[in-house]
């Protein structure tokens, strides 16, 4: 049986988070969020804390500070597996991501969609036909274009948003990847998980989504994350060419045995 959990990282989103997780609740209505906080100094924390207490499906994980979207999203995946949640579902607060199109993802997912086979990883993408972008400037769509069309050659990826935080993964796709080998914090992250997909086999799967740029509170992205980025994939890139392939391969796919680790 289904039971879906939308992760929802949060770092000041006190104006949007409400607004996001209600339009989830309502679209999916089965879904359960899980709003991972990273000691917002705005009151986020205590906003998710006051949602979840009015709706039993809503949980809360507080982090003791910021410390990246990837470290984030890491904890909420251990968060969710032990307890059993599938499909797993990455999701923006800041409403970029259009709950309203969740279903299509989580249709591709199970193979719901147009007799498409199902799939282990559904991207919700920009750049694929259909896709679309309101409101962003340009220098963050070139960025966007830019840094995919990077990571897509250096890690020879199909994925033609490879950059992209809108996501859906089955519990067993999730349990496949060697979590404890990604070790991005930033949202270099999305890459990181990305290509750990694709070394484990899984079946990705991309559908066009309209991101929209959020209207209130401000992005987190700055220039260490862009370098972080695009660093790591330069090292991995090179790596898989010349030098060591890393951890990870679909030949040493963990058995969730290793999956102690520290989330400094
Ligand atoms: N928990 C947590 N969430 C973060 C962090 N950095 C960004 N986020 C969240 O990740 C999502 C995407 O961030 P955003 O600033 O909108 O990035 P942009 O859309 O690329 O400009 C939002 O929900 C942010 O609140 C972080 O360090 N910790
Ligand atoms: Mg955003």
């Amino acid at each position: 049986m289904s039971r879906p959990l939308v992760v929802i990282p949060t770092y000041n989103e006190r104006e949007s988070l409400a607004d996001t997780v209600a339009r989830v609740r309502a679209n999916v209505p089965d879904a359960s969020v899980l709003v991972v906080d990273d000691a917002s100094p705005d009151g986020t924390g205590e906003l998710a804390d006051r949602l979840a207490a009015s709706d039993p499906l809503v949980q809360v994980l507080h982090r003791s500070a910021k410390n990246g979207l990837g470290g984030a999203y890491l904890e909420a995946f251990d968060w969710a597996l032990e307890r059993g949640f599938d499909p797993i579902v990455q999701l923006d607060a800041d409403g970029s991501h259009l709950p309203e199109q969740l279903p299509r993802l989580l249709d591709r997912l199970e193979g719901r969609a147009d007799a498409a086979p199902p799939a282990d990883l559904v991207i919700g993408s920009r750049w694929v036909e259909g896709g679309s972008i309101e409101n962003w400037p340009r220098h963050r769509e070139l960025l966007s274009k830019w840094g995919s069309a990077y990571a897509r050659i250096m890690l020879r990826l199909d994925t033609r948003d490879a950059t992209a935080g809108y996501r859906a993964f089955r519990a067993a796709a999730l349990r496949r990847i060697r979590l404890e080998d990604v070790h991005t914090r930033g949202y270099g992250f999305q890459v990181d998980m990305l290509w750990h997909a694709r070394e484990a086999g899984l079946v990705i799967a991309e559908v066009p989504v309209t991101f929209v740029e959020r209207t209130r509170g401000r992005s987190k992205m700055s220039p260490a994350i862009v370098l972080e980025a695009i660093l790591r994939v330069t090292v991995w890139g090179l790596r898989s060419r010349f030098g060591r392939r890393r951890g990870g391969g679909a030949e040493a796919r963990g058995d969730g045995s290793a999956r102690r680790r520290s989330h400094a």
